[in-house]
């Protein structure tokens, strides 16, 4: 049930809510004002409600959860203690890289919503900007900094083990982790009422995927991973419609699915967007003309390269830097940065690291065309022969990486440079 006192808003009442509260109302503009303040519901999520309510001294970002999935509707329940999650784990992620969140001025606990800085135009949501063709240059450097610092700074590299411990706690989000190992882990593997796909284009090809044993294997390991190796805190939805772009800036939102879970779940989702993305180029070329989209091909591929390498690189820095205070390779037995015992521990890491991520990468991406929630980089394509063609190879492709892991992909240039030949 929702909390004591709590109502669902709508742009009108959002005016009011916000008109009521001088912290948020002086943000707007005066009292006299406030008839003239605009309120669109902007929500193009999944799962929640936002609103951007704008005046003559500037705007706000409110983001409502209503005890329900958005895109479902009432018949599937959800909770609402998410927005907590979402101020918890954006508050746990300003304290490391706040130039990467929005800020936050408010959270409402019985209104289930939290007020935070409106991310003005030009910033864009970064697969709407894909979408369009755009490229971002400085969007690898900026998410390698973030997943290196939001995940070094909440594992027990850094912290003792008793904070650890008690952050997962905190951050225990069962219901959001069920409906995760729900739609990515299971559902696409079996049928399932909430699955679509292209059809009758992709027909066999999923009816393969239902029947393939080594996927079945593949993706319950990721999902035994996914329940029982609570490394860092996880963003937990990282994809590309949780990242708000600029030419200049890269910010994150919607944290809502944080808790403590595998690094490579964070670093993995990132990097099957930009290759479902890198998929769909296809289909928009067909329709722009060839080489439109060649540009924009090549940029993806080194985002995809230099996200990899610039976070296991900024991940080390943090490690060599911090690392023998946290209670799982402390410095007694790693021994300095730089020497032979932290230098094997790390190899070791980022070796097991780098095989989750390619598994995890192939059921996300696997998901997107299967499961119940796809990605506007395919679904913009309007002939759907053409998008069945995209899809199959990504599916395909997803496939791979799933069942195949590191075995198959030594490294991230090899990854990329199958998606090429793929
Ligand atoms: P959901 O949890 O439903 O996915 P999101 O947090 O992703 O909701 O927000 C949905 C949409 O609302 C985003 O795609 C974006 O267009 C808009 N939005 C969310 N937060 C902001 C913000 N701080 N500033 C501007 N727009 C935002
Ligand atoms: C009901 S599934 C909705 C999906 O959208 C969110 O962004 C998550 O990815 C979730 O799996
Ligand atoms: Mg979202
Ligand atoms: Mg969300
Ligand atoms: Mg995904």
């Amino acid at each position: 049930a929702a909390p004591h006192g709590f109502r669902a808003l709508d742009c009108d009442s959002v005016r009011h809510y916000v008109a009521a509260r001088p912290p948020l109302q002086q943000r707007v503009g005066p009292p006299a004002s406030v008839d003239s303040w605009t309120v669109r519901e902007v929500g193009d999520g999944n799962i929640n409600f936002v609103f951007i309510v704008e005046g003559p001294a500037g705007a706000l970002c409110i983001k409502q959860a209503l005890p329900y999935v958005r895109c479902v509707g009432e018949s599937w329940p959800l909770t609402q203690d998410r927005v907590r999650i979402e101020t918890e784990a954006l508050a746990e992620e300003a304290a490391v890289c706040p130039e990467h969140v929005p800020a936050v001025y408010l959270y409402d606990k019985a209104m289930c919503l939290i007020a935070m800085r409106y991310l003005a135009p030009p910033f864009i949501i970064l697969r709407r900007g894909l979408v369009a063709g755009a490229t971002y240059p400085r969007l690898a450097g900026h998410l390698a900094a973030f997943l290196a610092s939001s995940l070094f700074h909440t594992s027990a590299i850094k912290l003792n083990t008793t904070a650890f411990r008690q952050k997962q706690a905190q951050f225990a989000n069962d219901e959001m982790c069920r409906l995760t190992e729900q739609v990515i882990f299971t559902e696409p593997y079996i049928k399932a009422d909430n699955n679509h796909w292209t059809s009758p284009q992709l027909d066999a090809d999923v009816a393969a995927l239902q029947s393939d044993v080594a996927a079945k294997v593949a993706v319950s390991r990721l999902k035994a991973a996914f329940v029982g190796q609570p490394q860092a805190l996880l963003h937990g939805d990282l994809h590309t419609g949780s990242i708000m772009v600029t030419a200049e800036e890269t910010a994150v939102i919607d944290p809502e699915f944080a808790f403590y879970g595998p690094i490579a779940f964070d670093v993995a989702k990132i990097l099957a967007n930009l290759l479902l993305c890198y998929f769909s180029l296809d289909g928009h070329e067909a329709a722009a003309g060839a080489g439109s989209r060649q540009a924009q091909r090549e940029w993806l591929l080194a985002t995809l390269r230099d996200t990899w390498t610039g976070f296991v690189a900024a991940f080390t820095r943090l490690w060599d830097a911090h690392g023998g205070a946290g209670d799982l390779y402390p410095a007694a037995l790693a021994g300095p940065a730089g020497g032979p015992v932290l230098a094997a521990l790390q190899a070791d890491f980022f070796a097991q690291l780098w095989g989750e991520t390619v598994a995890f990468m192939g059921a996300f991406v696997i998901r997107r065309l299967v499961g119940i929630a796809h990605v506007a980089d395919m679904d913009s394509i309007a002939d759907a022969d053409t998008r069945a063609a995209c899809e199959r190879r990504a599916l395909h492709f997803g496939r791979r990486m799933l069942v195949e892991a590191a075995a198959g992909f030594t490294s991230i240039e090899a990854l990329a440079e199958a998606a090429v030949a793929a």
